[in-house]
């Protein structure tokens, strides 16, 4: 299995999110990709190669204009302030606000963000325009004829939607890739996010439609981040109707109701019959995660590799969350190794 990666992730190095009250050093860490860059080194199962730059176009598929251009000048206008620590917003146009981009970057923060979680830094805009090439240079392996790839970037981008950063993400890399697929000759892509919270970001751009299904297993937004999303009842609108299922389990679920749950997903996706399955790899479903109440352990990431690989489709596997730093290259590259042991 081909793996793409660039070291430019080093580029975004959040100091600190807003949790539990505190500012407190950010989960999201460059240490994740580094020790998941290792992990698949060591494992050996194919080539590691450099992303393509692919430009603005595919980004602007699925992202706003407004809000593109938002991230790449948010740094710049934050220092003209005079500010050097990271930029975080402060204020958000919930009801009875007007929903209208504001000209300073304090308004600007608040109005493309939905959580005080995901800090603007210097490198940012490098660092996710190059993740985005890390993705979409996977997609076009699969275009060519690859069997499967794995996209190893950082940040993650499930949480972003088509003008929002939050939860760590910027842009959208999944929904990115899956409308690069489509772009591409695919006619059908469906999308799996494992990661321990709803792909809030991935379900909102492809809701209305019918040639993305997006499935998402995740801690029940009753309980978890991102509160405001990832219900059962949320089954697509219009045309995307039947073309969205979320599966919220609660704290402390452990592999047997997770698997389920990933059973039950993937027969939707043989029923779909996709060209492709972009997977939201997100590991924090580990028991040990820092800031997650799954319980799944390193075994149990063969089984959802070996998963993936039985439905014989080309598969695209896009990293997401996972917080626990000394674990996560174990658990993806469990993952990576379940898929090429059985395909
Ligand atoms: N007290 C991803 O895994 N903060 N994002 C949670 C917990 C946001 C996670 C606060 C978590 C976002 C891609
Ligand atoms: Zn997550």
């Amino acid at each position: 299995m081909l793996t793409i990666y660039s070291d430019e992730h080093h580029l975004h190095y959040g100091q600190s999110e807003l949790n539990d009250g505190e500012l407190m050093p950010c989960f999201e860490c460059p240490a994740r990709a580094d020790n998941v860059l290792a992990a698949v080194r060591e494992l050996g199962i194919g080539d590691i190669v450099a992303p393509r730059d692919f430009g603005r176009d595919p980004l602007a598929r699925v992202h706003s204009e407004a809000f593109l251009s938002f991230l790449e000048n948010a740094w710049p206008m934050w220092q003209a302030e005079g500010r050097d620590c990271d930029a975080l917003p402060l204020i958000w146009p919930v009801r009875g606000l007007r929903q209208v981009e504001p000209p300073g970057i304090d308004g600007k923060l608040g109005f493309f963000s939905m959580d005080a979680g995901t800090p603007i830094t210097a490198g940012t805009w490098q660092a996710v325009t190059t993740g985005a090439n890390v993705c979409l240079t996977g997609a076009a392996s699969l275009v060519d004829g690859e069997r499967s790839a794995f996209a190893l970037s950082r940040p993650p981008g499930h949480h972003a939607s088509s003008d929002c950063m939050g939860g760590y993400c910027y842009l959208n890399n999944a929904a990115i890739a899956a409308q690069f697929l489509r772009d591409n000759g695919a006619g059908h892509i469906a999308i799996v996010d494992v990661d321990y919270h709803h792909g809030n970001g991935t379900q909102s751009i492809f809701y209305e439609r019918d040639d993305v299904l997006f499935l998402s297993i995740h801690a029940d937004p009753v309980q978890e981040f991102p509160y405001f999303l990832g219900f059962a009842d949320e089954t697509g609108a219009g045309a995307g109707r039947g073309f969205n299922g979320n599966y919220p389990l609660p704290w402390g679920t452990e592999a047997p109701a997770w698997f389920a749950a990933l059973g039950d997903c993937l027969e939707r996706v043989e029923s779909f019959a996709p060209d492709a399955i972009v997977v939201s790899l997100g590991v924090d479903t580990f028991k040990d995660d820092p800031i997650s109440q799954f319980r799944l352990q390193h075994a149990d990431y063969l089984k959802v590799g070996e998963s993936f690989a039985q439905s014989g489709r080309p598969v695209l596997f896009i990293l997401e969350g996972g917080y626990a730093v000394d674990d996560i290259g174990i658990n993806v590259a469990n993952v990576l190794r379940g898929f090429h042991e059985n395909q």
